[in-house]
């Protein structure tokens, strides 16, 4: 029997790079084992080294083959299965969507600070500091230029869903749970992502969970 991919990640409560990796997937519609390790758990500090060389998840592991970082994982995704579409045909709207990503990769540290991916906390107005709203700005600006320049033809960032909206749903979490508002074409966005079958899910499981991170709560 084929062996499908593992996918390794943390806390679906808390773990926001999991969760774009594993959105990243399901969305794409490929067949994998998901393995959670909750963070910071008993078993973390001697499983976390086995299960990825940088001591982090997702890891996705695949025929022999080990990938980590989120972006890398979907990057992969998108080589082997180019059917899935997760990035954008057209070279030059391809480019906007990894620019996109990229800096989600690398940014927005602020917002990731002060505001933690914690799914079921309702914390309106909490986490909000001069450079939280720079960054609120900032994205609430790439969803609207995404939506309305390279949007047609769907209701996610560039049309149809790709690895852009991916890296971008844990922020999306965030606004709901710190209860940000953003303009009418960032909130219907954020109500597609949301919405998402598999986004609700993620949800369920994580309001299921026990475990408690004490740094990611904010009271
Ligand atoms: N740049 C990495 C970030 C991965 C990351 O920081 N993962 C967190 C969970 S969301 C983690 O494993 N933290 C455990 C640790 O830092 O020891 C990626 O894109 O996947």
């Amino acid at each position: 029997m084929e062996q499908l991919p593992v996918l390794y990640i943390g806390n679906k409560n808390y773990s926001s790079w999991s969760l774009r990796a594993w959105l990243g997937l399901k969305m794409a519609g490929v067949a994998f084992e998901e393995k959670l390790v909750p963070l910071y758990g008993p078993d973390w500090a001697a499983k976390a080294p086995v299960i990825s060389p940088s001591g982090k998840v997702p890891t996705l592991f695949d025929g022999g083959k080990t990938i980590w970082e989120a972006l890398a994982i979907l990057e992969y995704i998108a080589d082997c299965r180019p059917d899935t579409m997760l990035w954008p045909l057209d070279i030059d709207i391809r480019a906007m969507a990894r620019s996109v990503s990229m800096e989600m990769h690398g940014g927005f540290s602020a917002l990731r600070t002060h505001m933690p991916m914690n799914l079921r906390k309702n914390l309106p107005g909490r986490g909000r500091n001069a450079a939280v709203e720079k960054d609120i700005a900032r994205i609430g600006e790439i969803f609207r230029t995404c939506r309305r320049q390279y949007g047609q033809g769907g209701d996610f960032l560039f049309g149809s869903f790709s690895i852009a909206d991916a890296m971008y749903a844990p922020v999306v979490t965030r606004f709901k749970t710190y209860g940000v508002e953003l303009d009418a074409v960032g909130n219907a966005y954020m109500e597609t992502i949301l919405g998402l079958p598999a986004m609700q899910g993620w949800y369920a499981d994580a309001k299921d969970e026990e475990w408690v991170i004490a740094a990611s709560e904010l009271d």
